[in-house]
């Protein structure tokens, strides 16, 4: 029973059954996460043939989406909840039917519901670093993704370069640490940091994109799992406004085991997913607000015990120890 609850749901019951936070804090949270609760989010996910768009939603939201293909359009819809993902059909380098998928695409992104709120809150671009489409996608994002997002363009588009396992063909992977060798590393975050400059200098946008791998086989018998999605996660949610945020963590996310497990480590991913949520849960908190490295802490015993809470809750989510 308990595990059919959303993210906010349980986190709502845990606080109210809490003997470490006061009545009134507990009317307070309780009021501020139904106020987070319900809100709409619509990813779009595009970028050239056969990058791995679709195997990046299967990463990251596992296979628990209600699937519907539309054959006119070649837009997958993938929705559970509040939240609905556009999968949208590869560019393929054919003239004419790219020319038609980037005015779906920009006439898409320029809309806004009738409060003036876009329709499409982030744009999710994924390029393969190690194809030549790449160039495909990255004229993309400058020719029709930054104009058509307007004001605010950072916080609606995220870059991912998939396929990090295979980016540079001479290398392997490390299987003995279970990690990127340097040179598999190297490769394509070399490309991240090529096209993060390129789409400063041409458009303005301050976007780092994320290497992972959404899916490969690892060949020591481990099978398949992704790679580095955590960063992809923590971008997402660093992007996305409180509300919105909520609405992806209460969707279901990938249950495959240690399908969360993997990252570049060059920063704890889980942790600074932790910061987001704490901070758009309990106002007036920032970073975390940490003391001693707890979450919440700051805030004192009742934040402490807050943060215990949702960090209880998001590892159970990510299917993390
Ligand atoms: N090695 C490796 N292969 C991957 C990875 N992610 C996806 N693939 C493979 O790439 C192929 C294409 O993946 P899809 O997810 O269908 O790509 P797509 O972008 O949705 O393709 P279209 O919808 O046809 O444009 C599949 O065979 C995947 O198994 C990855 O991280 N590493
Ligand atoms: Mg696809």
């Amino acid at each position: 029973m308990e595990n059919s609850k959303s993210f906010s749901q349980q986190l709502a019951w845990d606080i109210s059954h809490s003997s470490l936070v006061d009545e009134f804090k507990k009317s307070t949270l309780q009021l501020h996460l139904h106020e987070l609760e319900d809100q709409p989010l619509n990813i779009m996910v595009v970028g050239p043939k056969g990058v791995g768009k679709t195997s990046t939603i299967k990463a990251v939201f596992g296979n628990c989406l209600n699937e519907e293909f539309n054959a006119v359009s070649g837009i997958t819809r993938f929705q559970n909840g509040h939240l609905v993902v556009w999968d949208y059909p590869g560019h393929n380098g054919d003239e004419q039917h790219d020319k038609m998928l980037d005015m779906q695409i920009g006439a898409t992104l320029s809309e806004s519901d009738s409060d003036g709120n876009p329709l499409i809150d982030m744009a999710v671009v994924v390029l393969d670093p190690a194809e030549q489409n790449l160039n495909q996608g990255y004229r993309l994002i400058c020719d029709v993704i930054a104009p058509a997002l307007g004001r605010n363009f950072d916080n609606r588009l995220v870059v991912g370069l998939n396929k990090a396992d295979i980016a540079s063909h001479s290398y392997g992977w490390d299987f003995l640490n279970d990690s990127p060798s340097n040179e598999v590393e190297i490769w394509p975050e070399s490309t991240a940091a090529l096209i993060r400059h390129c789409m400063l200098d041409e458009s303005g946008l301050e976007i780092a994109p994320v290497c992972y791998a959404a899916d490969f086989e690892r060949t020591n018998g481990e099978g398949r799992r992704p790679f580095n999605t955590i960063k992809l996660l923590n971008q997402l949610v660093a992007k996305l406004p409180a509300a919105k945020q909520i609405t992806l963590i209460d969707t279901p996310l990938n249950q495959q085991s240690q399908a969360w497990f993997d990252s570049d480590d060059r920063m704890n991913y889980v942790v600074e997913v932790e910061n987001s949520l704490f901070d758009s849960i309990y106002q007036g908190s920032r970073g975390g607000s940490r003391f001693g490295g707890l979450l919440g802490a700051y805030m004192g015993k009742q934040g402490r015990e807050i943060g215990y809470l949702i960090r209880r809750n998001l590892h159970n989510r990510l299917n993390l120890a």
